[in-house]
């Protein structure tokens, strides 16, 4: 079986005039990502496990391995110099690296080192999500927020890894999408899931329904579409929900459904990050062959006005988004303007 650092070094080739500056940069994503699974793995036997103490940016108790798995992602692409800045949801502001070769760096990450890291005690999958852009300034000139605050569209490339019953490495550089399993025996990514692509209709919805009595109208209304007994189109659906984004979408991706994180009335933009969660996952899925939407704006057209915006996240099989879509269109015109009012450009 083919292996990530073959896979991507032949994806070069493809590329007569590259550097081999994003080769490196992927490389030491895997790095890093071997690194946290094995913290990952052995949890429970270390002093990982368990709250780090004080809050993360977004208010919420930071973990020991959402500091663990910030700090090697950011030292490992701090090291490879590729990288200028990052943002990441551990850290309230971009950071910007300051040695000489960084400083010349061509690319930008925005990450979510350890999405879901409140589910690792009770052992439920967790996952990395990171993306990659082009800077906007010169190489060596000075970093801006413009360099980080870039709609999905311009994505170079976009992956997350799932510390799951199996840990997966799952990428795009935007000519498809192929998934690696981490094989512990001989300590590296085998591609296992070459060319993925989301099945065009799936029967598996999955949203936390405990907000329901929140939710804008059209939500309301695809949910009990979901739950209409009608053989015919293979509905009832089924509910899975894990909390976990990452595998959640992942299940998407390999056997079709939807997840669904909408604004609410408590939360008009819902609670997920535009930036370093929803465009690289929107962008994969949309490589896969499949679709995410605010409800009313394609995610990757949504220009981010902040690192830590949030957004409204529909993604998945691209006939159960439409249909998201159109009850939005028909119901939830009052939430088009809610979303509108709290900020939501779109190009
Ligand atoms: P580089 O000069 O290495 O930064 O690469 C320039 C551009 O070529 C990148 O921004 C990608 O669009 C493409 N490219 C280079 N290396 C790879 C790779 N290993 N896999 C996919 N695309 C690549
Ligand atoms: P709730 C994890 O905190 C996360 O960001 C996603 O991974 C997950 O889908 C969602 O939030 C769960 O949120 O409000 O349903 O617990």
């Amino acid at each position: 079986m083919k292996t990530l650092i073959e896979f991507i070094n032949e994806k070069q080739h493809d590329f007569p005039f590259a550097t081999g500056e994003l080769t490196r940069l992927l490389h030491d994503i895997g790095i890093a990502a071997k690194i946290v699974h094995r913290e990952i793995n052995m949890a429970g036997l270390t002093e990982n496990m368990g709250y780090q103490g004080g809050d993360n940016v977004q208010g919420e108790r930071q973990k020991k391995l959402d500091v663990f798995a910030n700090q090697h992602f950011i030292r490992a692409l701090q090291m490879g110099s590729q990288v200028c800045a990052i943002a990441s949801e551990e850290n309230e502001k971009m950071v910007v690296f300051d040695n000489p070769n960084s400083k010349i760096g061509k690319y930008v990450v925005a990450m979510d080192p350890l999405d879901g890291s409140s589910n690792i005690e009770v052992n439920i999958p967790v996952g990395t999500i990171f993306s990659i852009y082009r800077r906007k300034t010169n190489q060596g000139d000075p970093v801006s927020d413009k360099d980080l605050l870039q709609p999905g569209k311009e994505i170079v490339a976009a992956g997350y890894i799932l510390y799951g019953s199996s840990t997966m490495l799952v990428y795009s550089t935007g000519n498809g999408v192929n998934g690696f399993t981490y094989d512990n025996s001989v300590g590296l990514f085998l591609l296992s899931h070459p060319d993925v692509k989301i099945p065009a209709k799936g029967n598996i919805y999955s949203i936390n329904e405990a907000n329901y009595i929140y939710f804008p109208e059209g939500i309301k209304k695809y949910i009990k579409y979901c739950q209409v007994d009608d053989p015919s189109t293979d509905r009832p659906y089924k509910s899975r929900y894990v909390g976990s984004l990452v595998s959640d979408f992942h299940r998407n991706m390999v056997v079709g459904g939807i997840y669904m994180y909408p604004g609410n009335l408590k939360n008009p933009v819902g609670k997920l990050r535009l930036l370093y969660e929803c465009q690289p996952i929107a962008f994969l899925a949309k490589q896969a062959g499949g679709k995410a939407t605010d409800g009313f704006h394609d995610i990757l057209n949504i220009v981010p006005q902040s690192i830590h915006q949030r957004s409204s996240f529909i993604v998945g099989s691209e006939e159960m988004v439409t249909k998201v879509e159109d009850y939005m269109e028909e119901y939830s015109q009052d939430f088009r303007e809610t979303l509108e009012h709290e900020g939501v450009i779109a190009l």
